[in-house]
């Protein structure tokens, strides 16, 4: 594409505005965590991760995602791959191609498999369109890169280890402490909520995830046993599905509810929203869309001033967060490190976007051929 200025016809860099996508690389990994993470519904383990890199002509957009089982690599690796029989040859627009996906698998439906891919894929993707652009996400977005602040997520930990790990992340500035909760007994809850408590500080944000544990009964009936902590939320006590149960719940207690890093896409949330279902809200860089998915859910919290959370993903997500208009905490529970180049680091209690061109995503090699399984 060209035009004319000063009566001389100036060609612009075509290149820039016709990066054609001409490879989809995906590898599965099992790689360690610092520790298992368990939760009331189940432990994750590994870092169980499939990375993409996608050929934009001479520049490759980097993502991961999670996959929440070993058995889930090699069908998520077999399918991100072969979009490239539908992908090879399109241009390099992002949104565009997020929304032909989506319109191509909406019989098959675009959750579980099929959305957490579609989530990569648009995830590398705009990290290709930045990197093309020479802008970190955050700018090209329109927005200013800032440190966002974090709340430690820590898994179902006996006390001791529950006050070790609080302390280690006071250290580091961190003001926000979230554990996982909902263990057999309840009275364990309150301990845990106690534990907690003291650790963190009279003025910290000490959170707690019922990971969809409960009945709205049940959930409530413990709830009123953790009043006197002052959590400042109660995150998926019930079915992530049941919106009634959350709003329940909800009307039920003073302790603010948390959901949303089971959404699907921009139009759960909506539903949620119109469900009175939560609080706060919080989303998943894979499950929600990827980018595109987050720019239109971002809107929908801002039009219900809903402060929106992050699960997951920090690496993409604080590049969001600057440009969330409601944008409240990040979640830091480290899956990532072992593949990255150059691991997110916090600092004085947040993070902030790479400064470098795309995402901040880039995978170690060795760490890769290390790890990968699939
Ligand atoms: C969570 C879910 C799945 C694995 C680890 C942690 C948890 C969270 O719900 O909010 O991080
Ligand atoms: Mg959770």
């Amino acid at each position: 594409m060209g035009y004319i200025w000063a009566g001389k016809l100036i060609q612009r860099d075509i290149q820039m505005e016709s990066r054609k996508i001409t490879a989809i690389r995906a590898k599965g990994i099992l790689a360690p965590l610092a520790q298992p993470h368990h939760t009331a519904s189940g432990t994750v383990s590994e870092a169980q991760l499939v990375l993409f890199e996608i050929d934009c002509d001479d520049i490759t957009g980097c993502s991961y995602i999670f996959a929440y089982s070993p058995l889930m690599l090699r069908p998520m690796v077999t399918f991100a791959q072969s979009l490239s029989d539908i992908l090879a040859g399109e241009t390099l627009d992002p949104a565009h191609l997020f929304d032909a996906l989506q319109t191509r698998f909406r019989i098959l439906g675009t959750t579980g498999l099929v959305g957490a891919v579609l989530g990569g894929v648009d995830m590398a993707l705009w990290d290709a369109f930045a990197k093309s652009k020479g802008e970190p996400l955050v700018r090209l977005l329109g927005g200013r890169a800032r440190p966002v602040p974090v709340y430690e997520s820590m898994g179902m930990l006996e006390p001791d280890e529950t006050a070790r790990q609080t302390d280690a992340a006071k250290a580091n500035g961190v003001t926000a402490f979230k554990v996982k909760a909902g263990h057999r007994e309840w009275f364990r809850d309150v301990e845990t909520a106690n534990i907690l408590r003291q650790s963190a500080g009279d003025e910290a944000d000490i959170l707690f995830d019922y990971n969809q544990a409960f009945a709205p009964i049940e959930a409530i009936r413990r709830l009123q046993m953790l009043e006197e902590f002052r959590l400042g939320w109660i995150e998926e006590p019930v079915a992530a599905a049941d919106l009634d149960g959350h709003a329940a719940v909800r009307a039920a207690t003073s302790i603010p509810v948390q959901s949303g890093e089971n959404w699907w896409s921009p139009a759960a949330m909506k539903r949620a929203f119109a469900a009175g279902a939560c609080d706060y809200a919080m989303i998943d860089a894979m499950r929600i869309g990827g980018v595109t998915g987050w720019l239109r859910a971002a809107a929908i919290a801002d039009a219900h001033k809903v402060p929106l959370s992050t699960h997951f993903f920090p690496e993409v997500s604080v590049h969001l967060m600057c440009v969330t208009p409601t944008a409240h905490l990040i979640e830091w529970l480290d899956v990532s490190s072992t593949v990255m180049c150059e691991p997110l680091e916090i600092r004085d209690g947040c993070v902030s976007p790479c400064a470098e061109p795309g995402i901040g995503v880039a995978f170690d090699r060795d760490a890769v051929a290390r790890y990968q399984v699939a």
